[in-house]
């Protein structure tokens, strides 16, 4: 019997995002309770109690627990319903699936979160054509370097390693939904824009998109987060 799982999620979350795929991949029954981060609503005292990062998503557990950080939820996920699975069973090719994942997740997009766009307004004084310009900065190499190091692998197939779907996918998807959201040019990035495609026919990711969740606002494209 699988937990009664909490999913504290909103629509503009690319973590949340991550995490809503892997939900739907796997079939995992949750409940979603929406904490607003345009409003703050991550920052009050009722959601720090949660999350004392004060960041979704977040993962409530029958018992009590609470799992942060969508990464380590994945392979939470990955453990509870181990099919489809999410990483290979080889030690290197795990390896290669996670830092490929870790691409995104950890290098590029804590660059994009609200706190950081709110920090460089203070203190930098940026508007939005230069907050635009800091997000293309920030995704662009990165994409680069995820399409060298797909275009160049064997290990690449369908997917990003092999012809199923795993973290690496969820990472890449993320990185270029983002991508999407921020105007940026995909025109240099073949191999990226062919798994992605094959990606984009598939239910839980088509349905994860932040765009499709039923809180986003229609005129949001261009701010998730
Ligand atoms: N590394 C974390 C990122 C968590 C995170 O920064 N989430 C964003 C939304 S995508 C957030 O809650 N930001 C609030 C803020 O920046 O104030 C993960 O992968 O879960």
């Amino acid at each position: 019997m699988l937990p009664d799982l909490t999913f504290y999620s909103h629509w503009r979350s690319l973590a949340a995002y991550r995490v809503r795929v892997a939900l739907a991949l796997k079939g995992i029954a949750h409940k979603v309770v929406t904490i607003d981060i345009s409003t703050g609503e991550h920052r009050r005292e009722s959601f720090l109690a949660i999350n004392p990062q004060g960041v979704i998503p977040a993962l409530g557990l029958p018992d009590g627990t609470v799992l942060s950080q969508s990464l380590a939820i994945l392979e939470y996920l990955d453990e509870i319903r181990p099919r489809p699975p999410l990483l290979p069973q080889e030690p290197a090719a795990r390896a290669r699936v996670r830092s490929l994942a870790l691409i995104h997740a950890a290098d590029v997009h804590p660059l994009l979160v609200p706190r950081v766009r709110a920090r460089l307004s203070q203190q930098a004084s940026i508007d939005d054509g230069a907050w635009k310009h800091w997000a293309h900065g920030a995704l662009l190499p990165a994409m680069q370097a995820m399409e060298a190091l797909l275009a160049n692998s064997p290990s690449t197939g369908r997917f990003c390693h092999g012809d199923a779907v795993t973290l690496a996918d969820i990472g890449l998807s993320s990185q270029w939904v983002a991508m999407a959201l921020f105007g940026c040019d995909t025109a240099a990035f073949p191999t990226a824009s062919r798994i992605c495609a094959s990606l984009g026919t598939i239910n839980a990711f088509a349905q994860a998109h932040p765009l499709r969740q039923p809180d986003a606002p229609g005129a949001a494209r261009g701010e998730a987060q």
